[in-house]
């Protein structure tokens, strides 16, 4: 079986788990049946390539072949979780193609200086706790066990909880051991705008990333009063939707403020409404808020003016810095996949920017996205682009390996 079939069959595997019938959506989320099932498939297939399993103190998923404990190795790999209603490519592209790419090495006698590993990190979007790339960041000591354990879903179910109903134990932490086996880190991943597809067609399908934007994620919190919403007198009413309507235009107008040259972006994509009755007036409201810029200031602009107007609402839940991709690793992928490969900053986070915040040497590849659709079931990648980006995948680990 060629690369190319190796990874259309895997591929068609995974695209029935976690879909859901109405929307068409991936519903695939932290320490869920759904994230279980993932899991299990990604441990039968290293199973089957003869990698070593193993999982660091976090629960992500290391296959190994070679011995990372006797010389660091080439780290390949993504995370197969997703958003409310996601894409099939954000995570799972990157997964599969490292899988495809072990065995067409494996399959040719391909014979690695260094161990080469595949990697599934878990909860990559934060979907379920509400902090992105949670698995990276409680392994690189970024998140500490005790914040990341009491951390809750929609339901009010801690992570710890949720730990122990998947079976496992919420004994986690940060795992240098784990992080010391890593001596580069290439992630391949979908593209998440359309800057390749609006370049010459005929540059390739595939760039190599440069940095990722800082961005972070707040909460604001509005208290009001629950009461009837057809016999309380519009004067008599405290309602918590209005301070939070507000807070959502303010922040996509702080946002329009400082977009220009450099661009700055604001979302409240997720609110708490409490009681959460149509007919009863909120007595409290979360709202959560998503910004990113290239320019750090500007996003730091955005929260001092709501935190202005908002005064005591605002907490922070997140923040990454501006993360530039390793200089010699990304030219040596450069060097590896052709002069002519583009390269490619991005606005959305990833577990190699943990990683490479951790000092681990890091770097990605992008796969053209034609409409540049993301974190909806619209996402799309060519077939033919994948099979371009399980091929640059395959140069760069024998270009790294040999
Ligand atoms: O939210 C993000 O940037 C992501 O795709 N993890
Ligand atoms: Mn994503
Ligand atoms: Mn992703």
């Amino acid at each position: 079986m060629s690369i190319v079939e190796d990874f259309d069959h895997r591929w068609a595997q995974l695209l029935p788990v976690g879909r859901h019938s109405g929307t068409g959506g991936y519903r695939r989320y932290a320490w869920t049946r759904e994230d279980h099932t993932l899991r299990e498939w990604f441990a039968g297939e290293c199973a089957a390539l003869g990698l070593d399993l193993t999982e660091d103190r976090m629960g992500n998923q290391w296959a190994w072949w070679g011995d990372p404990d006797r010389s660091p190795g080439v780290v390949i790999g993504s995370h197969l979780d997703s958003v409310p209603d996601g894409g099939a490519y954000d995570g799972p592209l990157g997964v599969v193609s490292a899988l495809s790419v072990v065995r067409e090495l494996k399959d040719h006698g391909f014979t690695p200086s260094v161990p080469i590993g595949v990697v599934n990190f878990g909860d990559e979007e934060g979907a379920r706790f509400g902090v992105a790339c949670a698995g990276s960041r409680v392994l690189t000591g970024a998140m500490t066990p005790e914040r990341a354990l009491g951390l809750t879903d929609a339901d009010g179910v801690s992570m710890a909880e949720a730990l122990r109903a998947a079976g496992r134990t919420a004994e986690i932490g940060a795992d240098p051991a784990a992080l010391a086996r890593i001596g580069s880190f290439v992630e391949l991943h979908v593209e998440q705008g359309r800057a390749l597809d609006l370049m010459d067609p005929a540059t390739s399908a595939v760039a190599v990333g440069t940095d990722i934007w800082p961005h972070g994620r707040w909460r604001a919190d509005f208290t009001g009063r629950a009461d009837h919403a057809g016999t309380t007198a519009l004067a008599d009413r405290q309602d918590a939707m209005l301070e939070a309507a507000r807070f959502a235009l303010a922040a996509r107008e702080a946002a329009a403020r400082r977009d220009g040259e450099h661009r700055c972006v604001a979302t409240v994509g997720k609110l708490d409404v409490r009681p959460g009755g149509v007919n009863a007036i909120p007595s409290s409201v979360t709202a959560w808020l998503d910004a990113r810029s290239p320019q750090e200031s500007l996003v730091r602009g955005v929260i001092e003016d709501l935190t202005a107007m908002f005064p005591d609402a605002i907490s922070e839940e997140s923040w990454t810095e501006t993360t530039r991709f390793h200089d010699a690793l990304t030219t040596r992928v450069r060097d590896a996949l052709g002069p002519d490969t583009p390269m490619l900053g991005t606005g959305a986070g990833h577990d190699a920017g943990i990683l490479a915040q951790a000092g681990v040497p890091t770097t990605m590849l992008f796969v053209r996205n034609p409409t540049g659709a993301s974190h909806t079931p619209e996402e799309f990648a060519e077939p033919a682009d994948c099979h371009a980006g399980v091929e640059a995948l395959l140069t760069v680990v024998k270009d790294l390996a040999a």
